[in-house]
């Protein structure tokens, strides 16, 4: 059954552009409430275990590292089909085959600095936030 969470990270490309205010503004603006919400900067052990889907592929060092080259902010969203809306709002993996309006299209710099990371299924989301946010932090 789909749940209403998801769990997104601005990541370290949109940080250090300014761009913290203006992609939390597009995601309240498309319906999300912002359950929790944190700045940190993930440790390479962090980073490589919230990937570790992509250990083997060719860009997984390049992901670890850029994951891990400045601060990120972390937040817990909730709306009614938050998962696939907030797939939908971030737009394609690679920026210049975003749809227009989407936060890839307006804020990324490229595929592999792409600006925001949203869960890809409820399962992953509860996993995600259990991984970045404590419970004390999920009112
Ligand atoms: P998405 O974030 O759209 O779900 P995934 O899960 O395929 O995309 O990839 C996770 C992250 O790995 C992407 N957000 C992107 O930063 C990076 N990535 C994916 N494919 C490439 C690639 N071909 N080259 C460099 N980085 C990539």
């Amino acid at each position: 059954m789909a749940t209403n969470q998801t769990f997104t990270m601005i990541k370290p490309d949109a940080v250090s552009d300014g761009h913290i205010g203006a992609i939390l503004d597009k995601i309240t603006a498309a319906g999300f409430v912002i359950k929790a919400l944190k700045m940190t900067h993930l440790t390479k052990t962090e980073a490589e275990a919230f990937y570790a889907v992509h250990a083997e592929r060719p860009f997984f060092g390049e992901l670890v590292d850029f994951m891990t080259s400045g601060p990120i902010v972390a937040a817990v969203l909730e709306k009614e089909n938050a998962v696939a809306d907030f797939r939908t709002l971030i737009g394609a993996t690679n920026p210049e085959n975003a749809a227009d309006g989407t936060l890839r299209k307006l804020f990324a710099r490229s595929m592999g600095q792409n600006a925001v990371h949203g869960s890809d299924s409820d399962e992953n989301a509860a996993v995600e936030i259990a991984f970045q946010f404590a419970n004390k932090e999920l009112l």
